[in-house]
């Protein structure tokens, strides 16, 4: 069977681990990548041993052996290319946020549903076996009713004032940086573990280093710049840091807190759920662990195995117990599944995607709004419901 065949638009930290999650797959191929010159894009593709280099996406938007596209852009272009693939008529797997407002990611939702085409966002962390496992106990009633969930998801990478990227600017990055780049991989996982939405939020935002210095050259995400010496001065106006309340459709309650500056915590998502039975609690740092609380027997701690988790949970994990699987595994996963929705011819309008959707980025989307907009008001705002459409 012919291998399907992809094309990435983007080259910097997050692009180079699609192209590998996807190498892991077998029967997907890698054949081209777009950069913003030519030059670059040789080198990367030499570098990659991708064959085909192209100057401009724009041009590998038209290469007819590409069926599907990702856009691993920054921010501020993922609304305009995500449009142009669709509009190709390519699938799409965009990193996310899908786009800079709510109101472009409901267009793009719109115009996925209306050209057909595969949309995927690459919310990564509900791909973890030991996430779908809670997911699958919440099913299952194993937990009891969930009354509360909390927890945070902390970095490091942007602590010292030398920290610099393009993630800082607003013109790049968008108006929210911590609560879009990662407190939103906190509410897709918190929703698809609960299968509840959240429908409306209290937040408390703070920007802890207000002026930043930028290094002449630039720097890549999570790396530093501490070498440099030469610096100029910028004004930061996105948050390092925040602190939500959160309201779930079923009037259960919530919080969590997110930050950029917190040492020695590199990618801690983490969360708890208090059910009526049990709780449980999971952190994406040492991710084959799953922590149970009991009131009445001693605690428990699962460490991930096929042979011990449910059978929903199963296919995300390739290993027998005690053969950890991390980051790159759960990108696999995220992988494996949207390709195999293509590979079985599946439609994005009648088949349920085991993987985030652009419905999924829209809400994403929907959800930042509320938060920024709760911040500046000091007050609980709704996540606007009819937008979801
Ligand atoms: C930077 O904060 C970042 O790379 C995010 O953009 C990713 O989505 C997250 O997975 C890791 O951290």
């Amino acid at each position: 069977m012919e291998k399907i065949k992809v094309g990435i638009i983007g080259t910097g930290f997050i692009g180079p681990t699609h192209i590998e999650a996807i190498r892991r797959l077998g029967f997907v191929e890698v054949v081209g990548l777009a950069e913003n010159s030519q030059a670059a894009a040789e080198q990367k593709a030499a570098a990659l041993s991708i064959p085909k280099a192209y100057g401009s996406y724009q041009d590998m938007l038209q290469d007819p052996d590409i069926q599907v596209i990702h856009n691993c852009t920054p921010n501020h272009l993922h609304f305009t290319i995500n449009k142009e693939i669709i509009l190709a008529g390519k699938h799409v797997l965009s990193e996310k946020p899908l786009a800079m407002t709510s109101s472009e990611s409901a267009e793009l939702l719109a115009l996925a549903k209306q050209h057909g085409v595969v949309h995927g966002v690459n919310f990564n962390y509900r791909q973890y076996a030991a996430v779908q496992q809670l997911a699958s106990m919440v099913r299952t009633g194993d937990l009891g009713h969930i009354h509360l969930v909390h927890g945070s998801y902390l970095q490091d990478w942007l602590l010292y004032e030398t920290d610099f990227n393009w993630r800082l600017s607003p013109e790049a990055g968008g108006n929210s940086r911590a609560v879009a780049d990662i407190g939103s991989h906190w509410c897709d996982t918190v929703q698809y573990v609960t299968g509840k939405r959240i429908t409306e939020v209290f937040a408390d935002l703070a920007t802890v280093i207000p002026v930043r210095k930028k290094s002449k050259g630039g720097a890549a995400t999570f790396t530093s710049q501490r070498e440099e010496t030469e610096y100029e001065d910028v004004e930061i106006r996105t948050e390092d840091y925040a602190s939500v309340l959160i309201k779930l459709e079923d009037g259960s309650r919530g919080v969590f807190t997110v930050s950029q500056v917190s040492a020695g915590r590199k990618n801690r998502l983490s969360f708890e759920l208090d059910g009526s039975k049990h709780a449980a609690f999971w952190n994406q740092e040492e991710p084959e662990k799953l922590w149970f609380g009991h009131r009445d027997k001693p605690n428990e701690v699962l460490l991930a195995d096929p042979a011990l988790f449910l059978p929903d949970a199963k296919p995300f994990i390739h290993h027998p117990g005690g053969h950890n699987e991390g980051w790159p595994d759960a990108l696999k996963n995220m992988m494996q599944n949207f390709y195999g929705f293509i590979r079985a011819g599946k439609d994005p309008q009648q088949d349920q995607a085991s993987f985030a959707t652009f419905a999924d980025g829209h809400i994403s989307m929907c959800i930042t709004d509320a938060i920024l907009r709760s911040h500046a008001e000091q007050r609980w705002v709704k996540v606007a419901e009819e937008e979801f459409a």
